[in-house]
């Protein structure tokens, strides 16, 4: 059968490709893009907005290809992992665009399949290249990435961390009540299941106080307590560390044996399979922070998410003896690690946030002792909820934005409806980047934070003058862009 492949100048280029390494990507070149961050952080409002922008020609002048003119479109495709879920796009873009709310939380792992078709910018590679990019991106719980240090642990090393760390004086109120039935519970007795299903209740319920508290204290493994997918109530979900662990080996039968093997399980069947089928196949990835909040609740909360970032970078360093890095088929070259939310400051404070970050970051890849890929940061909104202006007080001038608070938000005593614009004074973040971090500072835990953040719904998109409604607007959500696909649209 002649295939449409045979005539002499196809041959020709695939040649051509395999000599420049490029024949796999011929026909459909795709980059893969994780999109990680702790719960909250932005990760569904990002891709969301991402997507929405390049489909609908949004205004994205630092992103080049789009700015020269180059994108000749892009649009959505079906996804080449039919086990995955597919990222609920139009559900979230109806949320924000029709209904004006933010998306409702996703608790699990998605995908999406955005195919760009472009001219190249150079002459060589348009006379080679399919001018197709296909990405696809997977949007997943940083949570679940916080159970790679598990595999190099045993159980009883994982039981003495946990109890060591819920002793700790931040933790300890949260965690009385698992510390209680822990400690009235003798590891050699009897396995029985009620008993596991109490503890690891307990456990599980532990680790959503730690999150939900108002310190923002960062989360503990087992990463699937507070994110368990569709694993709910599944065996390799029902375990908890003990204490006062046997140093010999327990007795079969046990409720330490149980608790073991449930938990080599879990090892095997959720940690293992999630890096293998997932991390290992991304090209690229984005961090996504709430440096907002942590902003607000102080330094501990901030030198907190430094150590989430840490944990997060240290999945994605090469080298040996890393089980996923050992794996890696692909390798990730950038990273970008990205404070979303920027447009709950005025503008002047945006390049103060990512100097906040960018030192955050700098941090976390020294402590991680990181290298093997380009690290960059950003401040941005991948929804822009305000816009700016200035209110005249007396002979002075201030700086304001302006949007529509959320129903049930207060500044000063006053609540607002969730339909009535206002105008808001945010607060500056402090000039001096360490102002921030340090604990005896004048932001200490002690004192006031310097910006009390009000949350508004999501923007009125305007419409041209044909009643067609533009993109959704942002703050450098094209700069992201540039960096994270970009130079494959080169
Ligand atoms: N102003 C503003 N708020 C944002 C932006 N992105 C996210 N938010 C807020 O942060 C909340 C969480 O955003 P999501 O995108 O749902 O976060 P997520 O990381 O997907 O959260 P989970 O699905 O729960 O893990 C939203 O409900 C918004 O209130 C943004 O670009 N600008
Ligand atoms: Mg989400």
């Amino acid at each position: 059968m002649a295939s449409p492949l045979t005539t002499f100048t196809d041959e020709a280029k695939i040649a051509l490709d395999t000599l420049s390494g490029r024949a796999a990507g011929l026909f459909s070149p795709s980059l893969r893009l994780g999109v990680t961050g702790l719960s909250r952080a932005g990760k569904t409002v990002f891709i969301s907005a991402l997507v929405h922008n390049l489909i609908h020609g949004g205004r994205l002048p630092l992103f080049e290809a789009q700015k020269s003119g180059r994108i000749a479109r892009a649009f959505l495709e079906e996804q080449p992992d039919d086990a995955v879920p597919r990222f609920q796009y139009e559900d979230h873009i109806a949320a924000l665009v029709e209904d004006r709310v933010w998306p409702d939380s996703t608790r699990a792992i998605s995908e999406l399949r955005l195919t760009i078709e472009y001219e190249s910018a150079s002459g060589w590679n348009r006379l080679f290249s399919a001018g197709k990019l296909s990405v696809d991106i997977v949007d997943y719980p940083g949570e679940w990435l916080l159970d790679l240090p598990l595999l190099g642990k045993s159980f009883a090393d994982f039981s003495h961390e946990a109890v060591e760390l819920a002793a700790l004086p931040v933790r300890s109120d949260l965690s009385h009540a698992w510390r209680e039935l822990a400690s009235s519970i003798d590891p050699d007795a009897d396995a029985d299941e009620m008993a596991a299903r109490r503890l690891a209740e307990s456990f599980a319920a532990y680790l959503k106080a730690c999150k939900l508290d108002e310190r923002a204290l960062s989360t503990l493994p087992p990463g699937r307590f507070l994110m368990p997918g569709d694993l709910e109530g599944s065996p390799a979900l029902t375990f908890a560390p003990l204490m006062k662990l046997s140093e010999r080996r327990p007795r079969s039968g046990s409720l330490q044996a149980m608790m073991e093997r449930r938990y080599e399980a879990y090892k095997t069947h959720v940690v293992k399979p999630f890096f293998r089928e997932h991390i290992t196949r991304l090209d690229r990835q984005i961090v996504l922070i709430d440096a907002m909040q942590a902003l607000n609740a102080g330094p501990a909360a901030l030198a907190d998410l430094e150590r989430a970032v840490t944990e997060i970078l240290s999945c994605f360093r090469p080298g040996r003896g890393n089980f996923v890095t050992d794996l890696f088929s692909r390798r990730i070259d950038r990273i970008l690690v990205a404070a979303t939310k920027a447009d709950q400051l005025h503008h002047e404070s945006h390049d103060r946030l990512q100097a906040i970050v960018r030192r955050l970051a700098d941090r976390a890849v020294a402590r991680a002792n990181f290298s093997g890929a380009d690290v960059d940061v950003a401040a941005m909104a991948a929804v822009r909820s305000t816009r700016e202006g200035t209110v005249k007080q007396g002979r002075e001038t201030l700086p304001v934005i302006i949007g529509t608070p959320l129903k049930g938000e207060t500044i000063n005593g006053e609540t607002f409806d969730g339909r009535t614009e206002t105008a808001i004074f945010p607060g500056d973040l402090p000039q001096k980047v360490d102002a921030v971090f340090d604990p005896s500072g004048p932001q200490g835990e002690s004192s006031e934070p310097a910006i009390r953040f009000v949350r508004f719904r999501p923007p009125k998109l305007e419409r041209t003058a044909e009643g067609v409604s533009l993109s959704l607007p942002h703050i450098r959500l094209d700069r992201a862009l540039q960096f994270l696909i970009g130079d494959h649209l080169a």
